[in-house]
């Protein structure tokens, strides 16, 4: 009874379905448990403005403990908008016009809600772990550049351990200092002290979406749905 639980999701990528199916796997309790987003709401997926209405209708229900981290996506949306340009040109090839006509379809344009983006992390610390989009470097999440927190590709961190998105891969993986080692699904493992937990496994690509569940003994499980998006 009143077990502290942190879920942690990523690169929903508008795969609104997948989502709302993988919090159900977890058994995702908004009035006791903690929700973290990774990033990567928006673009590419099917379902770009159902994701964003259910993210912000959550967020509005559960205050703080629900974190939405900011993505390159998001940082690439919000760049365009603001700057025009070469900004805008960069957001539409990395399938802006998808988000665009997502939010027109449901008779919104996404500027209407810019400053709800705009509120958005660039990352979430606790005592235990970090939490970004991509990746980082510096142990300390203030002292790694923006670019890297959004953009990052790095494995090389032995830092306290933070939970990444972004670079999608088949499975989830334990990276510490370069070297990788599978996290095994559906079990409960004692959650490492250091290094990084990639949690990308390309949903938006047509492969799976993953999500972790920490518990208050420090304790996690990573779990997964198969993705509906045709490869
Ligand atoms: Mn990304």
């Amino acid at each position: 009874m009143g077990e502290k639980r942190t879920l942690i999701i990523t690169d929903l990528h508008g795969c609104y379905d997948e989502c709302i199916q993988l919090l159900d796997k977890m058994a995702f309790d908004e009035e006791n448990d903690t929700l973290i987003n990774l990033g990567d709401t928006i673009d590419r997926g099917p379902k770009i403005y159902e994701t964003f209405t259910f993210l912000r209708d959550l967020k509005e229900r559960m205050g703080d403990s629900c974190i939405l981290i900011r993505g390159n996506h998001e940082q690439m949306m919000l760049d365009a908008i603001e700057n025009g340009g070469s900004d805008k040109d960069l957001w539409y090839y990395n399938s802006g016009g998808k988000t665009v006509y997502s939010f027109l379809h449901h008779k919104h344009r996404i500027q209407e809600f810019i400053d709800w983006y705009m509120d958005m992390p660039f990352y979430y610390e606790t005592e235990k772990f970090n939490c970004v989009h991509a990746s980082m470097i510096d142990p300390d999440p203030a002292r790694n550049e923006v670019e890297t927190l959004i953009w990052g590709r790095s494995t090389d961190y032995t830092g306290k351990i933070v939970m990444t998105g972004h670079t999608p891969y088949r499975i989830p993986l334990y990276f510490m200092g370069g070297q990788y080692g599978k996290i095994q699904e559906d079990v409960w493992t004692v959650l490492p002290e250091t290094g990084m937990i990639a949690l990308d496994t390309g949903c938006v690509f047509g492969n799976r979406l993953t999500g972790m569940v920490i518990r208050g003994d420090d304790t996690f499980l990573v779990t997964s749905v198969k993705s509906s998006v045709e490869k």
